[in-house]
């Protein structure tokens, strides 16, 4: 029997799914007593630090959790999870008291590489715990995280991993632990983790050890956009350049949870719904994407994005849903981050115009409840060629290797709402700078004029973005062969690349993707 203490925010439906997976009964805590009674309890820790701190407090979890680990019982921290074990964070400004399990801190990464660190890294390992039989130089496990803990106490360190400097990665004492990294969502690898955690009496470990791991990955993220066809049916379906009409008809592309397995099997590193008539629906209403998140996470233990009409809604009878409601409504049923489109146009449109944060859209609304890290902006820009910088003024033009139909030199990314209908007075550099500020945790860029052409990244779109922020990008629209994948990763820093329509016609398989990768030294997971 496995207890989990569930404070109320973030994706814990993934642990849930895990656990019944593995085949063991599962016990949420709901009274303080639950914690006192568990026979072996998780704690998945998920979104914003200061928020789980208050609620451990309101709700009377502190000192039965203090009881709990004090007694060498075993237990589980998972992210937030495990800092909670640690005396306090630089996130943490309320100056409530953490567990203090163990002593240390919890410190932001102190960085030139992006933060948040989202990706799949390798683990060095530094204590022989069963926990971690079969992990070997080449295992990964899924990071998404913009602090780290900080032990005081060398012993504790169960592993330690590589993101510009080396950082404690999971601690074990005894039969308490905890790991930075999601298990969750680490594939077969996580799997077996927890496997050992719950089915392991002893998990004492057996002393030191030195097994060196590898770095963070380049992603590979498989995207399904999903909608209702003509008869009602919800599909996955592909565009050409944002049209997904073949003579009058949606096409259909097959089955949204069915996909979404076949690339968990294959080895994608995410998977991105996007649910791309959501800017005129309201997503609640009927619901079919929650649907689709519940069942996909029962059996695919990788990240899950998911966009499409995030934002406020009132509905016929004046009834109000804030963006806040509707991705609360995803992250609950197994989604791991939102992903925000024309809205965020909006709001950047505002902020710049006025300069001021007003602490209420949507961005600033679910970062600050979920941490920026589950906040995605999804980019859908055009290009529009210009003569010279001046033609475009207030936007940011770049010169161009592929000259506009009058032999222009220069252009800018014109963003758009809508699907692609409306063009705004924004570039996408200047929307994803401003979206950075109103925390965002990363950047979804595609690329109207690439979209299902397989012609290959827009790379200079690719530097032009990156070059102007710290949060990941993923380099989406266009990818049409294994060699454009290490083309964007040797041209451009994206973190990410993703691709929709060579996965769903089986034209390029996920596997050949990373191996071709892998031959190119670009570290992947595989
Ligand atoms: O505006 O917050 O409701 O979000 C709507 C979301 O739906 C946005 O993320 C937007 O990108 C997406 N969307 C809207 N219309 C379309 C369309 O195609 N007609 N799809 C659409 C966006 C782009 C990628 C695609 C890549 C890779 N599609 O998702 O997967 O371009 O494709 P490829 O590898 O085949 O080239 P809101």
């Amino acid at each position: 029997m496995i207890t989990l203490l569930d404070y109320g925010a973030g994706n814990v439906r993934s642990v849930m799914n895990a656990v019944k997976k593995l085949g063991a009964d599962l016990k949420l805590v709901t009274r303080p007593e639950d914690i006192l009674d568990a026979e072996k309890l998780i704690f998945p820790g998920v979104g914003n630090y200061v928020t789980m701190i208050q609620i451990l407090h309101q709700k009377g979890y502190i000192e039965p959790l203090r009881e709990y680990l004090g007694a060498d019982r075993p237990f589980f921290g998972i992210c937030l999870g495990m800092q909670a074990l640690f005396e306090g964070s630089e996130e943490d400004a309320s100056g409530l008291e953490s567990l203090g399990f163990f002593k240390g801190k919890v410190n932001r990464f102190d960085t030139g590489l992006a933060v948040p660190h989202i990706g799949w890294n390798g683990v060095n390992i530094k204590q022989d715990s069963p926990v971690l039989q079969g992990v070997g130089p080449d295992t990964k496990f899924y990071f998404v995280h913009s602090y780290h803990i900080v032990p005081q106490d060398p012993e504790v360190i169960l592993t330690t991993t590589t993101y510009d400097y080396e950082f404690a990665s999971a601690v074990q004492k005894g039969n308490v632990m905890g790991t930075q990294f999601h298990p969750e969502k680490s594939g077969e690898a996580g799997m077996k983790l927890l496997d050992a955690f719950i089915h392991t009496r002893n998990l004492h470990s057996q002393g030191p050890a030195d097994i060196r791991g590898k770095g963070l990955s380049k992603r590979i993220i498989a995207c399904l956009d999903v909608r209702s066809n003509d008869r009602g049916d919800l599909v996955v379906t592909k565009g050409d350049q944002y049209d997904v009409r073949e003579k009058g008809d949606v096409r259909n592309l097959g089955k949204p949870v069915e996909l979404a397995g076949r690339y968990y099997r294959e080895g994608a590193d995410e998977i991105t719904f996007l649910n791309i008539t959501g800017f005129r629906d309201f997503p609640l209403k009927d619901m079919p994407m929650i649907r689709v998140l519940e069942q996909t996470s029962e059996h695919v233990f990788v990240p899950l994005t998911i966009g499409g009409g995030i934002r406020d809604y009132t509905d016929s009878k004046g009834k109000t849903y804030t963006a806040l409601d509707v991705a609360s409504q995803y992250f609950r049923s197994g989604a791991d981050k939102i992903s925000i489109g024309s809205d965020a146009v909006h709001i950047a449109m505002e902020y710049i115009r006025t300069g001021k944060k007003t602490g209420k859209t949507s961005i600033e609304e679910i970062s600050r409840v979920y941490g920026n890290q589950a906040v995605v902006i999804s980019i859908d820009p055009k290009r529009v060629w210009v003569k010279s910088p001046g033609d475009a003024p207030g936007h940011h033009v770049v010169k161009t290797d592929i000259p506009g139909p009058d032999k222009e030199g220069f252009c800018w990314f014109q963003c758009t709402v809508q699907g692609g209908r409306r063009a705004m007075d924004l570039d996408a550099v200047s929307l994803a700078a401003a979206c950075e500020e109103l925390g965002a945790g990363e950047i979804l860029l595609n690329c109207i004029d690439r979209d299902g052409t397989n012609s290959g990244f827009d790379l200079e779109l690719v530097n032009a973005v990156r070059g102007h922020v710290t949060i990941p990008v993923i380099a989406s629209s266009g990818a049409g062969c294994e060699e454009h994948f290490s083309q964007v990763f040797k041209k451009t820093s994206a973190e990410a690349a993703l691709a929709a329509g060579i996965f769903h016609r089986q034209e390029v398989p996920i596997r050949a993707v990373k191996n071709h990768l892998a031959e190119n030294k670009i570290e992947v997971r595989l």
